[in-house]
């Protein structure tokens, strides 16, 4: 009975001693500039005021960035980080840093790899389901052609291409499989490959693609992330090739594909499939604060949905994603 009294007392001793420990986690994002990352740290804001715990934001635009980052975190006695890194393949390394500093860490967006260029199984992850988000842009490409009665032969297709981040080949390889599936011809779509995803970058690989490729009517792109598609829309615009000859659909919907659907005049950037940055800053965040907390590890793997959104439905998807 004795026994049974203190060994309660010493546990209800060490649970309020967890409680009571401040939970304090890092959040740390490759391209801390753009709409999307600014999205996924304002929902992440909202989890840590609505459950009450500290939350550190840092951009981390390369590696060395990212090792001084989590080095950082544990000097200030975080538990944990979600993180985007700059580059997949820092996978191994960004492990072995967390399990020196006794940091738990989840991934988000950007899986990350080890050496083999296998997913690190053991580092939870919440993606988008980029092939079939990749096919939503592809059928919705497909409708809008369809709807403006152009001949396939006469359009061209830029897929502006960054292969070496696993997403980005999946989401890009479902939008060109969509694509071929209705028929469109496989020799009119154009590679384009870009050395970062921002819109500077993909403006250049577009403008190269246009330039070879001048004997097309009409065009449509498709991209990794909405930058990818709006730096082919604008690299268009400076040929001539406007709104009624080209149909870009992006991947993301958050600042960036906003501005461009409530333009006045309609632009060469039709649409966007909107994806969950809510998702993504808010449930990941609080997946870890209750790991941290001793409430379990969160799944190994979520895959979020998204939504084609257009100048004719943007409320409408906005407030069926929440947001
Ligand atoms: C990748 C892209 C981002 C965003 C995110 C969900 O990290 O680079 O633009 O699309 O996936």
């Amino acid at each position: 009975m004795k026994r049974t009294l203190l060994a309660a007392a010493v546990l209800c001793a060490a649970v309020w001693a967890h409680a009571a420990e401040p939970v304090k986690i890092g959040f740390l994002v490759k391209q801390a500039e753009e709409p999307w990352f600014q999205d996924e740290w304002r929902y992440a804001e909202v989890a840590a005021k609505e459950k009450g715990f500290t939350l550190v934001k840092i951009g981390i635009p390369n590696g060395e960035k990212t090792m001084a980052a989590i080095d950082n975190l544990a000097a200030q006695k975080a538990q944990g980080f979600v993180i985007c890194a700059p580059d997949v393949k820092l996978g191994k390394a960004i492990e072995r840093a967390a399990k020196r500093n006794n940091l738990k860490v989840v991934s988000v967006d950007d899986r990350l790899v080890d050496g083999s260029g296998k997913p690190i199984e053991s580092i939870p992850h919440m993606g988008i389901s980029g092939y079939q988000i990749g096919k939503q842009v592809g059928e919705g490409l497909i409708a809008e052609i369809k709807a403006r009665k152009w001949n396939m032969a006469e359009v061209g297709a830029i897929r502006v291409a960054y292969d070496q981040l696993p997403t980005g080949k999946e989401r890009t390889t479902g939008a060109v499989d969509a694509l071929k599936a209705a028929g469109f011809p496989a020799a009119n779509i154009i590679d384009a490959p870009q050395a970062k995803t921002d819109t500077e970058n993909a403006f250049n690989a577009a403008n190269i693609a246009l330039t070879k490729n001048a004997k097309f009517k009409y065009w449509v792109a498709v991209g990794l992330n909405d930058e990818a598609v709006l730096g082919a829309v604008r690299a268009a615009e400076g040929r001539g090739i406007k709104a009624d000859s080209m149909i870009g659909i992006g991947i993301g919907g958050a600042k960036a594909a906003e501005n461009e659907l409530n333009k006045p005049q309609p632009t060469g950037f039709f649409g966007s499939v909107m994806i969950s940055a809510r998702e993504h800053g808010y449930q990941t965040s609080i997946n870890l604060v209750n790991w941290i907390s001793g409430k379990g590890a969160p799944p190994a793997e979520i895959l979020t949905k998204g939504m084609l959104m257009t100048r004719a439905n943007q409320a409408q998807v906005r407030k069926a994603m929440g947001q």
